[in-house]
């Protein structure tokens, strides 16, 4: 085993009883501020200068969502793709899941400019939940194994009121508390748990560099950006190369280029799943 495959504990065991308690917590620094204003300026970058958003982008209420391509979320290419890699993160995620065969996802970007309409509701988005649990499934099983982490980082500071994610503090047990008793079907009340208008929400702050890491029962949701500052997101997740619902499934051979393999390096590529744990 490589030293990055037996990385020291990231979380602090306050920071883990806060995640059992709250659902989700802050972890500062995941990056450094030069990786941090790179990493910014390289997604910045990607709005065209005449400001003509590409078709497959969505723009809602001030949230630019860049798209890789039609229905293609990810950004992976050799400059990002290490954010998909960092081995703090990963470190926290092995705390978090129980074990250090991981698969890593996501990849998407996220950005806020400000927006002055809406000034009596935070959110832009409705609460919800982004599980890795099909909604052919009838019921979570609430086992680790099924458990996914994940988030975003922060690549600009974000102040108040300045377009951080909104969670429910606790809100992981509220879900699984209410799907426990429905009895059965658990997995699709409030419409697959997509439209979840009955929690009252709080925004997360942070600064650039910062990485916000969400246990996937916690409902959440984009809300308005009402500073200058654009906030700047990109999202990853984990799961268990076990993961209860196939979730951390290898990719199909040749998904990924020789630069792509290269940026991943030998911890990514394991994370990616083109080599063996
Ligand atoms: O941009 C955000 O703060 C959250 C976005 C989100 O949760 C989503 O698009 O699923
Ligand atoms: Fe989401």
């Amino acid at each position: 085993m490589t030293s990055a495959l037996t990385a020291h504990p990231v979380l602090t065991d306050e920071q883990l009883a806060e995640f059992d308690e709250q659902g989700y917590v802050i972890i500062r620094g995941a990056l450094s501020p030069e990786e941090t204003q790179a990493y910014r300026q390289s997604i910045l970058s990607m709005l065209p200068p005449t400001l003509e958003i590409p078709p497959v982008w969505h723009v809602a209420d001030g949230r630019i969502k860049p798209m890789a391509g039609p229905n293609v979320q990810t950004f992976d290419t050799p400059d990002l793709l290490p954010l998909m890699t960092n081995e703090k993160l990963y470190g926290a995620a092995c705390q978090l899941l129980g074990s250090t065969a991981l698969r890593v996802m996501d990849g998407s970007i996220g950005i806020t400019i400000r927006n002055d309409l809406h000034a009596d509701q935070p959110l832009s988005q409705t609460l919800h939940l982004d599980a890795s649990v099909p909604t052919s499934a009838d019921d979570f099983t609430f086992e680790q194994r099924e458990l996914q982490v994940g988030g975003c980082y922060y690549l600009t500071d974000v102040e108040p009121n300045g377009g951080g994610i909104h969670v429910v503090p606790g809100g992981h047990k509220i879900v699984e508390a209410e799907a426990r008793a429905a009895g059965g079907g658990g997995r699709h009340l409030h419409q697959n748990w997509k439209q979840i208008k009955h929690l009252e929400s709080v925004e997360i702050t942070g600064q650039a560099g910062d990485f916000a890491m969400l246990h996937h029962l916690m409902p959440h949701g984009a809300s308005h950006n009402r500073n200058p500052t654009a906030r700047v997101a990109y999202f990853v997740r984990w799961v268990r190369e076990d993961q209860s619902w196939g979730e951390g499934a290898k990719p199909e051979p040749g998904k990924y280029d020789s630069d792509q393999l290269a940026a991943m390096g030998q911890l990514g590529r394991r994370l990616f799943g083109v080599e063996d744990w």
